[in-house]
């Protein structure tokens, strides 16, 4: 049974917030753009103007906020999370959702229950959309092992995304950020175990094919152009969460240089550069994202308060286990997870 971690820095858990946040807002203006130059992004960067987030944050805020405000049962309620996804959707239409998302959070909000809603879309099978994966970070902020992780996420995603390829889309991520968030910055990062580690909770042949294709491309040091043919770069959760993994496994202590190489990529740039964006913000901290980005996000004061209601709960709670080992609670959490990470 692997130990549960010491719980993250503050500036870890923002970083995972925040870095969500940025790569959201860098890339949003190039959405679905082939190709992006470099002049384009830098010119974006030095505009100065307020980075406005899209629905990949508004969402990933409402599932923090869900994990901070049942933070003794570590866990996702469907039914509220599912509500509480549809209520952001309709006070703020305008971020940029799908339509499956739109039609499946209109008929939750509307009443009918998640599990009929989320089935709701293309034919019966449901969305194998990445509107799971690019919400899904902040289940690493309160799970206690890898595979916990990806259960998280993998409940998370169900209340919307019934086809399993989005479900595996949201656990992969999860997975990859718990690992990212309890990894030692500056220390090389073994991205072949890491992979193998992420192959171990996402049981798919297609999945491990471009975990496969992802170790390779690494080791060749390709371009954002030659990852996005390789490995995808729309909207589809096989076809975008691989490529914002190697953004960030290709250069993960550098901060800045993951978001600018996910959004170059083209594609489904806010949402591939916000989930790249999590995952080095939560290896490297809030502190290594350039302050001229920073101080510019929309949600700054949201996510800082976040971040330390999320960070509070976790040292309490570190606390507390280490003086009552034996409690039920604990001993159930920590049954819940026997994988590595
Ligand atoms: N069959 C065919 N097309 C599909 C299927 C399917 N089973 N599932 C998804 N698509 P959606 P999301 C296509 O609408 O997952 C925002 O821009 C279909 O074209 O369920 O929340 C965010 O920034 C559908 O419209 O929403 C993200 O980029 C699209 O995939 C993205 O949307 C998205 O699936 C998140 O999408
Ligand atoms: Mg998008």
């Amino acid at each position: 049974m692997t130990p549960t971690p010491a719980p993250a820095s503050r500036g870890r858990v923002l970083g995972l917030l925040a870095g969500g946040a940025l790569g959201d807002a860098l890339g949003a203006p190039f959405e679905g753009q082939s190709a992006v130059a470099a002049a384009e992004l830098t010119e974006h960067e030095k505009s100065g103007t307020r980075l406005t987030h899209t629905d990949d944050t508004a969402l990933a805020l409402v599932l923090a906020r869900h994990l901070a405000d049942r933070r003794d049962e570590r866990g996702v309620d469907g039914d509220m999370l599912a509500l509480e996804l549809a209520q952001a959707w309709k006070a703020e239409p305008w971020r940029g959702y799908g339509s499956g998302a739109q039609h499946v959070l209109g008929l939750i909000e509307a009443g009918v229950p998640w599990s009929r809603a989320a089935r709701a879309t293309f034919g019966g099978q449901g969305s194998y959309g990445n509107g799971a994966a690019m919400r899904v970070a902040p289940v690493a902020l309160v799970a206690t092992s890898l595979h916990h992780a990806a259960e998280l996420g993998r409940r998370s995603a169900e209340v919307t995304h019934a086809h399993e390829d989005g479900q595996l889309g949201a656990a992969c991520l999860a997975g990859a950020a718990y690992l990212a968030l309890h990894s030692t910055p500056g220390r090389r990062l073994d991205v072949a175990r890491l992979l193998q580690d992420l192959g171990r909770v996402v049981r798919s042949r297609s999945w491990h094919q471009k975990f496969d294709r992802i170790g390779e491309l690494i080791r060749h040091e390709v371009a954002p152009g030659h990852a996005a043919r390789a490995l995808g770069n729309d909207v589809s959760a096989l076809g975008s969460v691989p490529l914002a993994l190697l953004a960030f496994l290709g250069r993960c202590d550098e901060a800045a240089e993951t978001i600018r190489y996910a959004v170059l990529a083209g594609g489904d740039t806010d949402t591939i550069a916000s989930m790249a964006g999590a995952l080095v913000g939560a290896r490297n901290g809030a502190a290594a994202f350039p302050e001229s980005w920073t101080s510019r996000l929309e949600a700054t004061e949201q996510l800082g308060r976040l971040a330390d209601q999320i960070s509070t709960a976790s040292r309490t709670r570190s606390s507390g286990e280490e003086n009552h080992a034996g409690s039920d609670v604990v001993g159930t959490q920590r049954g819940a997870g026997s994988g590595g990470g």
